[in-house]
This record gives structure tokens, C-alpha cells and sequence, in this order.
């Protein structure tokens, strides 16, 4: 592997626990800055009907304003038995802000008045690499599981007390950070970004 001096890159979101999450998997080597600190960055409205639409339109919003490197993430939850839903709607499930806790409670509880035993989903994520306003590449994780009836664990953020990854008895609130990282949607594609610009070597 080329060693790769330490790199700056704008991480176009303003959920803070995605931030957290990308500087434990990518490490020492990135300086990592989000929008939390860049309250004069507009708003992205997410339109897209896929996360690679809606990470393009982010990652595309922040590279306007931002010459060097800018990553954006887009992810959700697919529940089969729910048709995929919340899907790219997966920040919005129960409402425009009506938040996390909100967003966990209608999707036990749809899931406990439907028809279907079937509690099956994936987590999926796509991360968006744009530079001087053009997307230079997309990468994407997802990793399969099932929807824990009741909500365990103090760790993460999201729907993570709610998902199980296959081959665990555990939610990913109940995993160590790092063995959530080793499985997870953002994990995965964070993996297949940091092969990318290791073979590609980028100039800061
Ligand atoms: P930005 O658009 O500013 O990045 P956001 O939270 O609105 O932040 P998304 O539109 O991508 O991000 O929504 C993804 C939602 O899916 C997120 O708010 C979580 O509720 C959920 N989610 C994504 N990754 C997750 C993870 O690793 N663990 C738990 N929930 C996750």
C-alpha cells in the first residue's frame, strides 16, 4: 500500500454521529471538517429517489462552496416486509423533524401490525467523492440483518438498537463502534473509498 500524507476533505453532512463514524474508519491519515461548523452552506433539498441521487446532490451543493476534496452520504434502512421503505426517507419516516425516536417507534410499530413475520433489511449507504464541482466517483456499502422487536443497546445513532446484522445475535447499538465499522454500510463503502484514493494518491 503507498503511504498517502495526511489529506483535508469537507464531509458534507450535519449529522454529527456519520462524522464521528467516518474519522474512527478512516483515521489519523484525514482531517475531516463537516457543515456543523459551515452554517453559511445552504441547505440541500433531497429530492433524489435513490441515495446515489441525493449523496450526488450533496456532495455536489458542498463542492460549490469548497475547493478541495468534499464526501457525502446518503443512507437509510430497507425493510423488505415494508416494500423497502423508509429507504431514502429513512431521516423523515414519521415527519419533516419529527426525529430518530419518532422515526424507531412507527417502524417497530408498523412492523408489529403488519402481516409479514418477515422482519429482513439492510442498511445501504453511498458516498459521494466530488472535487472542484463535478462527482468524481460514487461508492457504496449495504450489509443484510433483521429488525429487533424491541430496541437494544446504548451505542450509535439512527435506527442502530433496532438492526441486527446477519451472523449477530447483537443490534449495532449494542456493538463496539469498531465492530459495527467492521460490518457496516458506511464501513463497507468507506472501504472501497479509501482503496480508491490510496491507488489514485490525490493531491491535497
Ligand atoms: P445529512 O443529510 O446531513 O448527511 P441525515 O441524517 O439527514 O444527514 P440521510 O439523509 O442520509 O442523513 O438520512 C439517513 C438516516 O438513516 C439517518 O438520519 C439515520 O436515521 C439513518 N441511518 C443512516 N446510517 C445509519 C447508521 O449507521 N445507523 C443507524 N441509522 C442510520
Amino acid at each position: 500500500m503507498k503511504e498517502v500524507s495526511k489529506q483535508r476533505m469537507l464531509f458534507a453532512t450535519r449529522n454529527a454521529h456519520k462524522t464521528r463514524e467516518v474519522r474512527e474508519i478512516l483515521g489519523a491519515g484525514w482531517e475531516v471538517e463537516d457543515l456543523t461548523a459551515r452554517p453559511d452552506l445552504p441547505e440541500v433539498e433531497e429530492t433524489g429517489d435513490t441515495f446515489e441521487e441525493n449523496a450526488k446532490l450533496k456532495a455536489l451543493a458542498a463542492s460549490a462552496h469548497y475547493a478541495g476534496w468534499v464526501l457525502a452520504d446518503d443512507s437509510g434502512l430497507e425493510v423488505d416486509a415494508l416494500g423497502g421503505a423508509p429507504g431514502v426517507r429513512s431521516a423523515r419516516f414519521a415527519g419533516e423533524g419529527a426525529g430518530m425516536a419518532a422515526n424507531r417507534a412507527l417502524l417497530r410499530d408498523k412492523l408489529s401490525k403488519g402481516q409479514s413475520s418477515d422482519r429482513r433489511g439492510r442498511f445501504r449507504c453511498v458516498l459521494a467523492l466530488a472535487r472542484q464541482g463535478v462527482v468524481i466517483r460514487t461508492f457504496s456499502g449495504a450489509v443484510e440483518g433483521s429488525i429487533a422487536p424491541s430496541e437494544r443497546g446504548e451505542g450509535g445513532f439512527g435506527y442502530d438498537a433496532l438492526f441486527v446484522p446477519e451472523g449477530s445475535g447483537q443490534t449495532f447499538a449494542e456493538l463496539a463502534p469498531a465492530e459495527k465499522h467492521a460490518c457496516s454500510h458506511r464501513g463497507r463503502a468507506l472501504a472501497a473509498l479509501s482503496a480508491y484514493l490510496t491507488a489514485e494518491e490525490p493531491a491535497a
